[in-house]
């Protein structure tokens, strides 16, 4: 019974506005700064399995947007590009035997023609591929730069290790102790790496984050990652007169500290080390070095230790105290050692009260230190100096007096660590660095890059640390670029984050081969206004990018201290899945559906609906080339848009495409069906459509497209009331519409005339006085208490009003059984029943 032909249109007017180009931008400079438009959508990683309908989601939203920005007279960027290099590309060449060249290449097609399909108003002109050497060409040369400013160095060290990866991995990819891509259990290795220290932006990464219009959620997911903390250094000496420091933020609690505990890793104790505790420290640091961070510094775990056999002194009072060794503090972290104060520190209270060591009260507790930690602020007791001292004077007290003594001074610690960035892996940048034995390490020349990932057969990963490109001779055996003797090549390659860094600045100039963007360009359009993508990067891709801009900015070659100005977090969409008594979820397939209630077909149990993700096991993927075929793009659109408000995560469903899909069918007949009159239309529905376009003018402007969908559902119920389509709504209604279902406008816009495109033509203003209603809302009182209300039209009389009141249901059960003593009624306002 179809009769709204979308498979007919949808390919026509994508065809016509390829052909015409209809997206292309240019950097127009009549067009001022306030009418451009920066409008990015995370590009996708072109993966075997095709476009899933998350991705139309964001990309709907942003298409709105810019469409509905372009009719009202802005010059709009909006392009899409492919995060081609990675992980899976390879992994499943290494499994098929096919070249991660084919594969990526294969896969990019297949979505290109997917997001296509769905009528997006990219400019296709600037699409960028990451692991196209024309792009990572300057990939390659914006790591040079940061190894020129000394933010790239190599390290032996040992780093996150996934065993199933065979890869080192940056902090940000390790997710609770286990690899981010495959779940599997991260180890330590000691290799040699590339490093790139993002540390030395730890502060404006963090500062800055003040002046972005972004979710406050993401924005604390990286000040919390950054993790700037404010403490002192401290300096206590060993008996043997040694320096020892440690990180604190609570320097004022000094005089409660009983001991003091390094990391295993921590380079003072062979020195400290008495030999009768030489075995059991040795036994320790082995057992120390199979845990992960996490678990070393899980709160719950119970404490483990080993005492040196050495002691240091207490600064402030001379106090001797034992200098134990103990994995719950990292190395990585502050100086790795501290001082513990268990009266006040929950960590070491455990370990002391294990221990058997002393714990000393020093603010002045609610509990008994003896038996819990006190945790919270407290006045100074037992602190000398420090005595009836409040926190904060105590600390601005013992701060100045180490320092006066050189015994200390104030510092900022940051969790943030330096971006582990090389991979031993081969579908990924190679790194633009040569090995000279009499050079040490040189870049290769600007003018050599590219240096091109050479196209060899085997390129599974070693497992040894070194990458598969380092059995290749032919590319690692070189010359130094410098003083021309053999040398060989770096072989580690990039992460994939490397390309995501800085896609957004290609997308400016794609074609330019003297630059990686043109400066002119970059100030016409730089920051992106606006970003939106999944909440999954907050910290990987959004805290990289970031960086990179920020080192961009420092050696002028961008003109924005902060790559995206406004960013939007689009909800997930996730499915419905079966849940048995325990709790077991049933595939979609084994499921049963009568009278609104769920069974299980094999065994008959009745099943609750439950939200999951979608899954290939429980049979619940939502494909969007199905969709499309059945329902048409504009209905996906649609629907997508009209599931919800954006940044939630909501269900999807198949009775709602199909609700869209019958609307969208309706608005057809409309103009396919229904007789066509110019003449004026009723005052009624004048009304209507003015209020229409108001919201819905309002609510594209503000991204909540769900109440502007069923704004315009409502004008087109109204239409059907009369016998004839008035042009004025008519028209008005395909331009509303034009940016959510741009095919099905287009396609009606064309039928009934009009001139030029839709698209193309201004977006519609209203009459602001046929938007005013004449009703308005009236409270119903008891007692004075609003118990009820009602939206009324103006004008009514006081008996009206009463009478509408005492017919309420709500206000008929408060009047139940009760003696009215009193009615008043306030005309268009209230009305207060006094009852008894
Ligand atoms: C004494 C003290 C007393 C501390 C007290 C806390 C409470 P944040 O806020 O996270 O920066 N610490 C320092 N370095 C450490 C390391 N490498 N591994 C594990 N723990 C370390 O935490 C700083 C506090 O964590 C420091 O302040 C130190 O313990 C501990 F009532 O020093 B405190
Ligand atoms: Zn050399």
């Amino acid at each position: 019974m179809s009769r709204y032909p979308f498979e007919e249109i949808e390919p026509k007017w994508q065809q016509h506005w390829e052909e015409k180009k209809s997206y292309a931008v240019t950097e127009d400079p009549s067009v001022p700064k306030e009418k451009r438009l920066y409008i990015l959508d995370m590009f996708p990683y072109p993966s075997g399995q095709g476009l899933h309908v998350g991705h139309p989601e964001g990309y709907t939203a942003t298409d709105i947007y810019c469409r509905y920005k372009r009719m009202n007279g802005f010059n709009v960027l909006h392009p899409m590009g492919f995060d081609s290099f990675g992980l899976p590309a390879e992994n499943y060449a290494i499994k098929t035997g096919t070249h991660p060249a084919v594969t990526t290449e294969n896969n990019i097609n297949t979505f290109r023609k997917q997001i296509k399909s769905l009528g997006f108003s990219y400019d296709w002109d600037r699409e960028v591929k990451t692991s196209d050497p024309s792009y990572y060409k300057w990939t390659q040369w914006i790591f040079e730069k940061l190894y020129e400013k000394g933010l790239a160095y190599e390290s032996e060290m040992p780093i996150n290790w996934c065993p199933s990866c065979k890869t080192g991995l940056a902090n940000e990819e390790v997710k609770d102790g286990k690899c981010e891509r495959c779940g599997a259990e991260v180890t330590h290795k000691r290799v040699r790496q590339w490093v790139l220290k993002i540390t030395a932006y730890a502060d404006e990464l963090e500062k800055d984050l003040d002046m972005l219009d972004w979710p406050e959620s993401v924005k604390t997911m990286q000040r919390n990652w950054i993790g700037k903390s404010t403490g002192a250094e401290v300096l206590f000496k060993t008996e043997d007169g040694d320096d020892l420091k440690v990180f604190t933020t609570r320097a004022d609690t000094l005089f409660g500290a009983t001991y003091m505990v390094v990391a295993p890793e921590h380079p003072l104790i062979k020195k400290i080390t008495t030999p009768a505790q030489k075995a059991a420290v040795e036994a320790y640091i082995t057992e120390a070095a199979k845990k992960s961070d996490l678990e070393r510094t899980d709160l719950a775990k119970d404490k483990t230790g080993v005492f040196s056999g050495s002691y240091a002194i207490n600064p402030v009072n001379g106090a001797k105290i034992p200098i134990w060794i103990a994995d719950y503090v990292l190395i990585s972290y502050g100086t790795g050692a501290i001082m513990a104060v268990p009266a006040h520190d929950t960590r070491d209270w455990d370990f002391a009260k294990k221990f058997d060591l002393p714990i000393i009260e020093v603010l002045k507790s609610k509990v008994d230190v003896q038996k819990e930690a006190w945790t919270e602020d407290g006045v100074h007791v037992n602190s000398g100096f420090l005595d009836g001292m409040g926190t904060e004077e105590a600390l601005n007290t013992i701060i100045p007096w180490l320092e006066e003594r050189k015994l200390g001074r104030k510092t900022i610690n940051y969790k943030l660590r330096d971006w582990l960035f090389s991979r031993q892996r081969y579908w990924g940048e190679p790194i633009p660095v040569v090995h000279c034995p009499k050079c040490g390490n040189v870049l290769v020349p600007e003018n050599e890059l590219p240096l091109v990932l050479p196209e060899v057969k085997s390129y599974a990963p070693t497992g040894t640390g070194e990458s598969p490109l380092a059995a290749h001779p032919e590319f690692v055996d070189c010359k130094c670029p410098k003083c021309g003797g053999p040398a060989k090549r770096e072989t580690n390659t990039m992460p994939q984050w490397a390309g995501s860094c800085w896609y957004f600045l290609r997308y400016i100039d794609p074609h330019n081969d003297k630059c990686f963007c043109d400066p002119e360009k970059e100030k016409y359009w730089m920051p992106v206004d606006l970003y939106v993508g999944g909440a999954e990067h907050a910290v990987l891709h959004l805290l990289y990018s970031r960086f990179w801009h920020k080192v961009l900015y420092d050696i002028g070659a961008v003109s924005t201290p902060e790559p995206f100005q406004r960013l939007i977090n689009q909800g997930i969409i996730t499915a419905f899945a079966y849940q048995k008594h325990d709790k077991a979820l049933v595939p979609r397939d084994l499921v049963e559906e009568r009278d609104g209630k769920y069974f299980d077909i094999e065994t008959g149990e009745e099943l609750t609906q439950v939200i999951a993700k979608m899954s290939k096991s429980l049979k619940n993927v939502i494909n969007p080339d199905d969709i499309i075929r059945e329902y048409g793009a504009d209905s996906l659109r649609m629907y997508e848009m009209f599931m919800g408000p954006l940044e939630v995560s909501k269900p999807w469903q198949t009775t709602g495409i199909v609700g869209i899909w019958r609307f969208l069918d309706r608005v057809w007949r409309l103009g396919d069906e229904k007789p066509h009159t110019s003449a004026a239309a009723p005052e009624s529905l004048r009304k209507v459509l003015h209020k229409t376009i108001k919201k819905v003018t309002q609510d594209t402007d503000t991204l909540s497209f769900n109440t502007a969908i069923s704004q315009m559902m409502i004008l087109v119920n109204e239409c059907y009331r009369y016998d004839e389509v008035y042009d004025e709504v008519w028209r008005n209604l395909l331009l509303m519409l034009a940016p959510y279902v741009p095919h099905l406008a287009e396609e009606l816009w064309q039928k009934a005339g009009y001139e030029g495109e839709a698209n193309e033509t201004e977006w519609p203003g209203y009459d602001e006085s046929l938007t005013k209603d004449n009703e308005g809302e009236v409270v119903f009182q008891i007692n004075g208490k609003v118990r009820s209300k009602a939206t009324l039209e103006r004008g009514l009389s006081k008996d009206e009003l009463i009478a509408i009141a005492k017919a309420d249901p709500k206000i008929q059960a408060w009047l139940d059984g009760k003696q009215i003593v009193k009615e008043i009624a306030v005309p268009d306002k209230l009305v207060n029943i006094v009852i008894r």
